[in-house]
């Protein structure tokens, strides 16, 4: 028997809140470094100061966490969660001491003990969990939810490797693997009160239960474990710390141990990696299907697991009472990629709850809402049925059962429209039957969104018409934003000072005041400054690549940059073109009124994608040419900038003057690098793609860089595209291609590019790059032309900066709340 001493109640709550003034953080950095990490003062590393003051900071958001969590608790109100299989957050140290408002504090600390802030924030390694656009716009969303005090919860899952590291090898890319973990993540708690179980595989049984109802069980299945890690997502300067739930796998107590006998032991403890392979690593593609089982089981898991822990918390507070559920209860889908969360949610409330079919389904109409990123075809995600018949056949099933309702309300709006219907049906037919997954989502969804204005036109107009006519209510828009605490305060100290020290502080909660900048884009004094601050910025961008890349970059030249994943549709190829042409002016001594250019391409390429790759190799190779040219010298510069991440964004935005945005017109859903270049104050050259076209709509016309062809021209345009008759007619564009076909930059790599050339060529093109070059060789001389004026050139950046307000992911979150969520802000007095 054991004896404990019982008290009525344990008194572990109510430390006093922890001290944000220097003296105390500094105190708790010490104790850290040297009793937690058992270092000392010989040690002078800044991956473990840079821990300790993580450990510090941690500590004052956990306190504002459990503030948050119980204010939101206590207020019972309507709770949202973000579903992504993707959070690119990043580094989390300078924006969690930007947001609790103790920047000042914390590096006059450091510096009193010899240390230097920005030093301990580059130690910090990326959270790379995710690829691009999608993940990191998740990020800001989870930024901007927190900063508007809403309750909002991320749901992911933990990789165990993020993004792959980008090294280039012989000007090709080679993939190293990111174990982001290695060493230690301060930032998370692991949650194993709120483990959840998954299961896969097995069969589904039907049984009668005692009132004679239909119960179907699903058995026999290989179960994993989903372990929570919470991350805290603090707002900007408001005590709200909301949490990122990401979702770890796991192998069960029992797993397999007893489909082994004794001798098979080691044997059955080694099949726990299975389990825990699922969230081994983030699949590397972007705008691309995945298609793998070990995907669709990433899929399953994060969608089983978010809505389970959603609903134990539920019933544990209303019991299995779920008449308010809905009203208190809204899920977004970040993509398809967790849509088969629609399926679960059905499964979990009928067979796990006992719900009817019927009330069930006005449950999941209700609370699912689903954002689309992409027209893409080949990034359209389709399932087998035979894979999900053996991976989730019960999941299967209700998916059938979605479908023949859905069918059903089809066949009454369009009686015998039979191609309609096989159109609209979730399972595409064929050899092979497929679920298409944005179907289930558009049918299980009571809002359906786009990512830019256009891209939400072209959604209700191609790709998901048919629904839209029957559905027209459901279709909305939704602009994509970044948050201007990372992308502009953080990353741009220098101009968020002048900024603030001419409008105030009131920008970095709601962006529109940066219009208040406007006028002075007309004084000359105001205009001196904001040229002295990009200048230091690309000097400090110089600093920092110079040595990696070899080159001698002038701060004079105009900085001309495309960072963003390799893709052809987003034509890095067009850019080096233009390269390729002033190559070719100064070696013709073309070079009247030259502008010096340093133009700056960085990006990964998934690694499966041959022609990517090669995009990277040809930017390689004709760097190397131009850059070891003594005619050539500091006229013109090219660089790949290898293993582009977010935190290399946030050292190149604010150095950069020329922002290119030039997909084929429709291809690009929104993009929000345009929107990281605009608020730092670079121009665009760009098409009328994605938020290019609002982006031009904000800045005004006559201070955007545009050329090319509309979406409208790039379809009409297919039928009759003759890229061979673009290149003879165009002597420009004839010497170039020249230059690529003699083999010019690969004259010891024979045939290396010639993939890239064939489709340039090909009147097959999708991305009509031809079609595009004389416009955009016009549109750059433009560029120059304005270049060689400095005082425009400024006006012109103040007029981006001032009119980027709208970019804010603020804004947009304010609309999905205004029209998808309806939440109801944390306040402390309620
Ligand atoms: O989402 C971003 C947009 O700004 C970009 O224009 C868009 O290309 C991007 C499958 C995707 N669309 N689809 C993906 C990512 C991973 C994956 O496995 C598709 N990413 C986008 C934010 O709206």
């Amino acid at each position: 028997k054991v004896f404990r001493i019982s008290h009525p109640k344990p008194d572990i709550t109510l430390l006093p809140m922890l001290g944000m003034d220097k003296e105390h953080i500094t105190h708790d950095f010490k104790h850290y470094y040297s009793h937690r990490l058992g270092r000392d003062e010989h040690c002078r590393s800044p991956e473990y100061a840079y821990k300790a003051i993580s450990l510090a900071i941690s500590d004052r958001m956990v306190e504002r966490w459990k503030r948050t969590y119980n204010l939101q608790r206590n207020q019972d109100g309507k709770n949202a969660f973000y579903l992504s299989m993707e959070f690119l957050l990043g580094r989390r140290l300078s924006n969690a001491v930007m947001n609790l408002g103790v920047d000042n504090e914390v590096a006059k600390g450091l510096y009193d003990l010899g240390l230097v802030m920005e030093e301990l924030v580059d130690a910090e390694p990326d959270a790379g969990l995710g690829n691009g656009g999608l993940g990191r716009l998740a990020a800001c969303f989870i930024d901007s939810c927190a900063t508007l005090n809403l309750p909002v919860t991320g749901y992911g899952l933990r990789y165990e490797y993020g993004m792959f590291i980008q090294e280039i090898v012989n000007g090709e890319q080679v993939e190293k693997p990111d174990h982001w973990l290695r060493n230690g993540n301060v930032w998370e708690i692991e949650r194993p009160e709120y483990i959840t179980r998954i299961k896969f595989g097995g069969r589904t049984e039907t049984h009668i239960d005692e009132n004679g109802h239909k119960r179907i069980c699903w058995v026999d299945t290989r179960d994993v474990l989903a372990m929570p890690y919470d991350t805290p997502v603090p707002g900007y300067k408001n005590d709200t710390v909301n949490t990122l739930r990401l979702w770890k796998a796991m192998a069960t107590e029992d797993f397999n141990l007893q489909e082994f006998n004794a001798g098979d032991y080691a044997e059955a403890v080694a099949q726990k990696n299975t389990a825990e392979n699922i969230t081994m690593v983030l699949y590397p593609n972007d705008a691309n299907e995945n298609g793998k089982v070990l995907r669709l089981q990433q899929q399953y898991l994060l969608a089983s697991a978010s809505l389970q822990d959603v609903l134990a918390h539920w019933v544990g507070r209303h019991g299995r009472d779920f008449s308010k559920f809905a009203e208190k209860n809204c899920f977004q889908l970040n993509d398809t990629h967790p849509s088969i969360a629609v399926a679960e949610l059905m499964r979990l409330l009928v067979d796990i709850y006992g719900l009817s079919w019927k009330n069930a389904w006005q449950i999941t109409l209700q609370t699912m809402a689903y954002t689309n990123h992409t027209l893409l075809p080949e990034a359209l995600e389709k399932w087998s049925v035979p894979l999900m018949r053996q991976l989730l056949p019960r999941l299967l099933d209700i998916i059938f059962a979605i479908n023949a309702d859905f069918m059903a309300e089809v066949s009454a709006r369009w009686p015998g429209d039979k191609p309609r219907q096989a159109r609209m049906s979730i399972i595409e037919e064929g050899s092979v039957q497929y679920v298409r997954m944005a179907y289930l989502a558009i049918i299980g969804s009571f809002s359906v969104n786009g990512v830019a204005a256009l891209h939400s036109d072209l959604l209700k107009q191609g790709l998901f018409q048919d629904f839209y006519a029957l559905w027209p209510e459901k279709f909305n828009n939704k602009t994509n934003g970044v948050t201007p605490r990372r992308w502009l305060a953080g990353c741009n100290p220098e101009l968020a000072k002048l900024i603030t020290s001419t409008i105030g502080d009131g920008w970095i909660t709601d962006l529109s005041h940066l219009a208040k900048l406007k006028p002075y884009a007309d004084d000359p004094a105001f205009r001196a400054q904001w040229r002295q601050i990009k200048q230091f910025n690309k000097q400090k961008l110089i600093d920092l690549k110079q040595q990696e890349l070899q080159i001698d970059i002038d701060a004079d030249a105009m900085f001309d940059v495309q960072v963003k994943r390799i893709h052809e549709y987003k034509r890095q190829v067009l850019n080096i073109l233009h390269v390729i042409h002033l190559y070719d002016r100064i070696k013709r001594g073309d070079t009247q009124n030259w502008v010096a250019r340093c133009v700056l391409i960085g990006g990964k390429a998934a690694p499966g994608y041959a022609m990517a790759k090669r995009i990277i190799k040809l930017i390689n190779n004709v760097a190397n040419v131009i850059n070891n040219d003594v005619q050539v010298g500091k006229q013109l510069k090219l660089a790949f900038l290898p293993n582009y991440r977010a935190s290399a964004m946030e050292k190149i935005c604010p150095g950069t003057d020329l922002s290119e945005q030039i997909s084929t017109a429709g291809k690009e859903a929104s993009g929000t690098g345009n929107m990281k270049f605009m608020m730092n104050g670079a121009l665009t050259i760009g098409t009328l793609d994605g938020a290019n076209i609002e982006i031009r709509d904000e800045v005004g016309a006559e201070n955007f860089f545009l050329f090319g062809l509309t979406a409208a021209e790039v379809e009409a345009t297919h039928a009759h595209y003759n890229p061979r008759r673009l290149i003879q007619q165009d002597s420009d564009l004839q010497r170039v291609m020249h230059l690529l076909e003699c083999g010019h930059f690969n004259q010891f790599e024979p045939g290396i590019f010639d993939d890239i050339l064939a489709s340039l060529k090909s009147p097959q093109d999708p991305w009509l790059t031809l079609a595009d070059f004389r416009g955009y060789i016009d549109t750059q001389k433009r560029v120059e032309q304005l270049w060689r004026d400095p005082e425009q050139w400024t006006r012109m950046s103040i007029l981006n900066t001032a009119a980027s307000g709208k970019f804010s992911s603020d804004r947009t979150i304010a609309e999905y709340n205004r029209d998808i969520w309806k939440l109801a802000p944390i306040t402390a007095d309620s």
